[in-house]
C-alpha cells in the first residue's frame, strides 16, 4: 500500500502547523532568549520594545499561573529563566505581537544586564568539576578486573562522537487558543502530546482535562519533537490564557538551532581485552555524556547508551558507566537512536583499535563475537531468534565481500592519489521503550453507520507512514478496503495518556491497539450476522468487505452488514489497548526483560577518499536488514535508506561549532552540513533478511525506524581505513564526524596524534 499521505505531500494540500487557518485576531510569538551562555540577570528592560506598536505583551516567568518547571524526568528545567542563565539563547521572555515581524523587532530592543560567569561546554570538564545532572549508572556482567588477567590482547583508547541536530523540515512550532470555560487548546508540533498537555497543565495551574492537545501531523522530528515542543507549546498556551486571545508560535530556522538540545556528544574511555583467538573476553568503558544545561530525556538516553554498548556482540565480562555531564548547552535531547548510536560507536572504535594493533581487518573480530542465541545480553535479557550472523554471512555472500576486498586491494595498489576504503557494520537495536510502563497505547475505532471507519490512536505521524500502517492494520482485520479507513488527528481528548511516538514503537503499540479495538468489534459484526441469519457462530465468516455463510458469499455487503448491526442498537465503537507482553527492567539490579525483540542488520560500506584533497565519495552501501515479515515494504525501505543517510551525516559532515560563549556558530544550513543528492552514496542495496518475523511485531513486520541509523557508522570506518591505506604509519584516533577536513588531516599526520590510542 502506498502512504496515505504521499499525494497530498508531493501537491503541498497535507496540512501542517503553519497551515491550520488561525482565528481572527491570532497574535504572534517569537522568544527572547538568553545573549549569554552561563550568568546571571542583573536586570531586563523591556520598556523600549513595550512601546513599539503592535506588540500586545512580553511573557515572562512573572506571568505563570502555575510552576515554572517544564522537566519531564526530572524538574531541573525552568519554562523561562529567572535570574540564572545556562544557554544561549535560553528562553528569558516571550513577545507577543500582531505579527511575527514585529515580534523579531521587539526582540532586538530589549536590553539585559547580565552577570557572565565560565561556560562549559566539554563533558569531560564539567565532569571534573562535579557538575553532573543526575546520579551516573553502570552496567555489569561477569567480573571484568578478573577477566583481564586471562586476555591475551588488552588495548585502551578513547572515542570523542559529536552531536546532531535535527533538521526537521518544520521547525518547532504551536498554536494555542482559549475555549470554553477557561480551558485551552493546543495545535503542537509534538511527537508527544500527552507531554504537552501534562507540561501546559503544569506551567497554567490547570487540571489536565482543561487542556486539549491536537496533532494533524509533523514535517519529520527524529526525536527532536518527543520533549522539546513541550515548552514552546506551553509559552503560547500560557500567553493565550493570560491574554485570553490565540496565539501562534513557528521558530524560525536560527531561532530553533540555537534554542533547541541536539543528539547528545559524549567522549568515552573503553578497554577491550581479547582472547588468542580474537573471542571478546572483557570491556569496560566510561562514556561522558554531554547532557547540556537540563536533565530533559537525558536519563532515558544514558539507558540506552549502557544497554547498547556491547553492540551486537556478546561479552561475557563487561563494566561500562555513562555520566550525564552538565554543560552550557541547550539540554540534548531524543534523537534517533537515542544513545545507542555513541555505545555503538565506541565498541566499534575499540573493535577497529584491537584490528589495528593485531593487523588484521576489523571483521575477523566481528564476526565471530556475534550474540547467539541462549546467550545473556549484560542487561539479564537472553538472547532469542537472533539474527546477528544471519545477515552477516547473507550480506557477505549475497554481495560477494570476497570480491569487494579484492576489487579494494587491487584499486588501492593502482592508485596513488586515491583510495578506496571498505567497513562492514553490525547492528542490533532494542524495541521496546527502556522505561517498562511507557509501552502501552490506546485505540479508539468507529464505525460509522455509512460503513466508513475513523481511528484514533496515540501515534502521531510524523513523514514515517505510521497512519498507513495502522490502516493496513485494521483493513486487514476489518476485511474492508484501506480507502474506506480514515485515520484521524492524534487528539489527547479521543486517546488520552500516550506515549510520545518514540523508540520506533509507534507502529507496533498503536497498531496492536488497533488490531485489538478491530477484532472486538469485527466479532461483534459478525455475531450480530449469526442472529440475522439464524445460523451458528462458525458458520459466518466476514471477507472482501462480504458475508460468508459455510464459505459461500452471501449479498451482505459491509455497508449493509453495518447499518443492520446499528439498527439493532450494536455498538460500533471500540476502544483497543495495549500493553507490550513480557517486558521488565529491575533499576535496582540492572536486570531485566526490557526488550519485545530485537531488530538485527549488516552494512557494507565503500568510499573511495580523494587522498590530495581530504575529500570523499560513497560508492555503495550494501545492506541485509532483518525486517521480520515487512508489511509494507516501500515504507519500510524508504525508513533504511533516509536513516542510513541521516546515520552517514552524523559520521561525516554534520559539525556542530560553538563559540567560546555558548552560542552555536553553524546554526544555519550555510555552516552546518547536511548529506544532499551528491553526498549520499551513488548506490544503496537493500536486502531483506527471510524470517519468519517476530512474534510480538505487529503483523510480524519489524520496527524499522530508528535501528538502520547505526549503519551511518559504517562510513567513519569506511573512510578510516581509506585513509589507512593512503598513510600506513598513522592510527587516526576516532573523533567522529570524519570531516574532509580531518580526513586530510589524517592523511598527511605523521604520527599518534594527541590523545591518540596506547596500547597497554
Ligand atoms: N524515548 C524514550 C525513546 O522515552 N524511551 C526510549 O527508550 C526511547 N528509545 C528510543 C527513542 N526514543
Ligand atoms: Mo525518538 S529518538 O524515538 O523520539
Amino acid at each position: 500500500m502506498k502512504n496515505v499521505d504521499s499525494i497530498n505531500h508531493v501537491t503541498g494540500k497535507s496540512v501542517y502547523l503553519d497551515d491550520i487557518p488561525v482565528q481572527k485576531g491570532t497574535l504572534h510569538a517569537v522568544v527572547f532568549g538568553s545573549p549569554v551562555g552561563h550568568g546571571k540577570i542583573k536586570s531586563v528592560d523591556y520598556a523600549e520594545a513595550k512601546k513599539l506598536p503592535g506588540i500586545a505583551a512580553i511573557i515572562t516567568h512573572e506571568d505563570i499561573t502555575g510552576d515554572n518547571q517544564i522537566g519531564g524526568i526530572i524538574e531541573d528545567e525552568p519554562l523561562f529563566a529567572e535570574e540564572e542563565l545556562h544557554f544561549y539563547g535560553q528562553p528569558i521572555a516571550l513577545i507577543v505581537a500582531k505579527d511575527a515581524f514585529t515580534a523579531r523587532k521587539a526582540k532586538t530592543l530589549i536590553k539585559v544586564d547580565v552577570e557572565e560567569y565560565d561556560v562549559v561546554t566539554d563533558p569531560r570538564e564539567a565532569f571534573k568539576r562535579g557538575d553532573l545532572l543526575f546520579p551516573s549508572r553502570s552496567f555489569q556482567m561477569g567480573i571484568v578486573e578478573e577477566a583481564w588477567k586471562t586476555c591475551e590482547y588488552i588495548f585502551e583508547g578513547r572515542a570523542d562522537i559529536g552531536g546532531q541536530e535535527h533538521l526537521y523540515i518544520e521547525t518547532q512550532g504551536s498554536y494555542a487558543y482559549p475555549t470554553d470555560n477557561g480551558s485551552i487548546k493546543i495545535h503542537s508540533s509534538t511527537q508527544g502530546p500527552t507531554a504537552v498537555q501534562k507540561t501546559a497543565a503544569r506551567v497554567l495551574g490547570l487540571p489536565m482535562h482543561r487542556i486539549e492537545v491536537d496533532v494533524a501531523r509533523l514535517g519529520g522530528a527524529f526525536g527532536g519533537k518527543e520533549d522539546q515542543a513541550s515548552g514552546f507549546a506551553t509559552m503560547v498556551a500560557l500567553a493565550a490564557y493570560v491574554m485570553k486571545k490565540p496565539v501562534k508560535i513557528t521558530l524560525d530556522r536560527p531561532d530553533d538551532m540555537q534554542m533547541t538540545g541536539k543528539r547528545h556528544p559524549y567522549s568515552a574511555d573503553y578497554k577491550i581485552g581479547l582472547s588468542k583467538d580474537l573471542k571478546i573476553v572483557a570491556y569496560q568503558t566510561t562514556l561522558y555524556q554531554n547532557g547540556g544545561a537540563a536533565s530533559d530525556l537525558s536519563p532515558a538516553i544514558m539507558e540506552r547508551t549502557l544497554f547498547h554498548s556491547t553492540n551486537s556482540y556478546y561479552v561475557p565480562n563487561t563494566f561500562v558507566t555513562v555520566h550525564s555531564c552538565k554543560t552550557n548547552l541547550p539540554p540534548n535531547t531524543a534523537f534517533r537512536g537515542f544513545g545507542a548510536p555513541q555505545g555503538v560507536f565506541t565498541i566499534e572504535s575499540a573493535i577497529a583499535q584491537a584490528a589495528d594493533e593485531l593487523n588484521i581487518p576489523a571483521y575477523k573480530i566481528q564476526e565471530i563475537n556475534f550474540i547467539r542465541d541462549g546467550q545473556e545480553f549484560q542487561y539479564g535479557q537472553i538472547a532469542e531468534n537472533v539474527n546477528n550472523k544471519a545477515t552477516y554471512d547473507q550480506a557477505i555472500k549475497q554481495y560477494d565481500f570476497d570480491q569487494i576486498q579484492k576489487e579494494t586491494t587491487d584499486f588501492n595498489k593502482k592508485h596513488v592519489d586515491k583510495k578506496r576504503g571498505v567497513s562492514i557494520m553490525p547492528v542490533c537495536f532494542g524495541i521496546s521503550f527502556t522505561k517498562t510502563p511507557m509501552n502501552q497505547a490506546r485505540s479508539l475505532v468507529h464505525i460509522y453507520q455509512d460503513g466508513s471507519v475513523g481511528i484514533s490512536t496515540g501515534a502521531i505521524e510524523m513523514g514515517q507512514g505510521v497512519n498507513t500502517k495502522i490502516i493496513q492494520v485494521a483493513a486487514g482485520i476489518l476485511s474492508i478496503s484501506t480507502d474506506k479507513i480514515k485515520v484521524e488527528s492524534t487528539n489527547t481528548t479521543r486517546v488520552a495518556n500516550t506515549s510520545p511516538t518514540a523508540a520506533s514503537t509507534g507502529a507496533d503499540l498503536n497498531g496492536h491497539a488497533t488490531r485489538l479495538a478491530c477484532e472486538v468489534l469485527i466479532n461483534r459484526l459478525r455475531h450480530s450476522a449469526v442472529e440475522s441469519l439464524k445460523c451458528n457462530d462458525e458458520e459466518v465468516e466476514i471477507k472482501d468487505e462480504y458475508v460468508y455463510l459455510n464459505g459461500e458469499k452471501t449479498k451482505v455487503h459491509w455497508n449493509e452488514l453495518v447499518e443492520a448491526a446499528f439498527l439493532k442498537r450494536v455498538c460500533l465503537t471500540e476502544n483497543g489497548h495495549y500493553a507490550t507482553p513480557k517486558i521488565n527492567f529491575d533499576k535496582t539490579k540492572e536486570k531485566g526483560h526490557p526488550f519485545a525483540y530485537h531488530v538485527y542488520g549488516t552494512a557494507i560500506t565503500q568510499v573511495i577518499v580523494d587522498c590530495v584533497r581530504g575529500t570523499y565519495e560513497f560508492d555503495k552501501v550494501q545492506i541485509v536488514h532483518d525486517f521480520g515479515k515487512s508489511m509494507n515494504p516501500t515504507i519500510d525501505f524508504g525508513q533504511v535508506e533516509g536513516a542510513l543517510v541521516q546515520g552517514m551525516g552524523w559520521m561525516t559532515m554534520e559539525e556542530l561549532a560553538f563559540h567560546p560563549n555558548g552560542k552555536l556558530a553553524s546554526e544555519s544550513l550555510s555552516t552546518y552540513k547536511v548529506p544532499d543528492i551528491y553526498a549520499v552514496p551513488k548506490s544503496v542495496d537493500i536486502e531483506a533478511l527471510e524470517t519468519e518475523g517476530a512474534e510480538l511485531a505487529i503483523l510480524k513486520s519489524k520496527a524499522v525506524g530508528e535501528p538502520p541509523f547505526l549503519y551511518g557508522i559504517g562510513a567513519f570506518f569506511a573512510i578510516r581505513n581509506a585513509v589507512k591505506s593512503f598513510n600506513s604509519s598513522h592510527k587516526p584516533t576516532f573523533r567522529a564526524p570524519y570531516t574532509h577536513e580531518k580526513t586530510l588531516m589524517d592523511l598527511y599526520a605523521t604520527s599518534l596524534a594527541k590523545g591518540a590510542v596506547k596500547k597497554s
